[in-house]
């Protein structure tokens, strides 16, 4: 594959196409972050960033993730204490599900954004930034609660951020855009350069095909769940024979197929009883999309693959929470 086609898989956005194309000529060495509020148990939407991760690894991208202590609790996620524990609980995930571990940098928040130089700039930035903006830039991060100075503050010290990491490329989910459009306008006005960013698509809800899914609401699939699990939260997901059913809805089951299987494995093989056709194999998304809508493979069957491949995807993160816990 192409480096920029690489780059650029299943992005959803990227801003702007030709200053990552620019990128896509000359890879090598270049740095591309994501930041997490830390979580003790990954969930699929961690993970879709962190196929796009391996995807940079893979073209000769250095990695930063920023364990984001300092923004979580700026985000009422709890104490510092109880934050940096979830964060390394984390960061042992991350390195099961596949991310190269010599070639990942994991730093915290805390190390830097608390120096001098850096507390200075945000004051800057906090002069130069209206809080209505920072509000609109943070409204689908923290998602409803009644905004807290935190709050606006967050967005500003995620815009340094990119500076202080020295990044050429920001990944995040496509609720980080706003505050990557804060950041291509403000950074300017400290003197930094303007980063490119590429973010993710956000999947839809398992069970009903709308809005997103999230740990918060919904049912969402995590490193923490059984095989068993897997196999009934699968199982009970919205799967139209279509990849684009009618009005808002999506389609999830064929989402993760895009999203999280293809982009993992070479090939991906459907048993089938004999008497039902026979196994299916696809080495693309589209093809076995195409056989969804034209009725060849059966929802069900794809429902079984889904689960027992994604099963794989999570199995080394799973053992990892099991040796931590224990
Ligand atoms: C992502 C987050 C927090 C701080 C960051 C700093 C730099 C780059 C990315 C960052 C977490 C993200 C979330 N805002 O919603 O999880």
């Amino acid at each position: 594959m192409e480096t920029y086609d690489l780059i650029t898989r299943n992005a959803e956005e990227v801003v702007t196409d030709e200053e990552v194309r620019e990128l896509a000529a000359d890879p090598d060495g270049k740095r591309a972050y994501v930041g997490y509020e830390p979580s003790g148990v990954l969930h699929l939407g961690h993970l879709l960033t962190a196929n796009k991760l391996i995807d940079l690894q893979e073209a000769g991208m250095e990695v930063v993730i920023l364990l984001a202590d300092v923004h979580a609790y700026l985000n009422g996620k709890g104490t510092f204490e109880e934050i940096r524990e979830t964060a390394e609980q984390m960061k042992a995930q991350f390195v099961a599900y596949g991310l190269d571990e010599d070639n990942t940098e994991f730093i915290y928040g805390s190390a830097f954004q608390l120096d001098e130089e850096y507390t200075l700039d945000l004051h800057e930035l906090e002069l130069s930034t209206t809080l209505n903006r920072s509000q609109r830039a943070m409204a689908e991060i923290q998602g409803g609660e009644t905004a807290k100075v935190s709050h606006v503050v967050y967005p500003l010290m995620q815009t340094l951020d990119i500076e202080y990491l020295d990044l050429d490329l920001a990944v995040g989910g496509l609720d980080q855009r706003k505050v990557h459009m804060l950041a291509r306008e403000e950074l300017p006005e400290l003197g930094y350069d303007v980063r490119p960013a590429l973010h993710t698509p956000i999947v839809a809800d398992l069970t009903s095909g709308e809005g997103k899914m999230s740990s918060s609401d919904g049912v969402t699939i995590s490193m923490e769940d059984s095989t068993d699990d897997l196999e009934e939260k699968v199982n009970s997901a919205f799967c139209p024979p279509t990849r684009d059913p009618e009005g808002d809805l999506e389609n999830p089951v064929l989402e993760l197929f895009e999203f999280h299987v293809f982009p993992r494995f070479d090939e991906i093989v459907v048993e089938r009883p004999d008497e039902y056709g026979g196994d299916l194999t696809y080495d693309d998304y589209e093809s076995l999309a195409a056989d969804l809508e034209s009725g060849e493979l059966h929802p069900a069957d794809a429902k079984g693959t889904l689960a027992t491949y994604l099963d794989e995807l999570i199995a080394p993160g799973r053992e990892k929470l099991r040796d931590i816990r224990n």
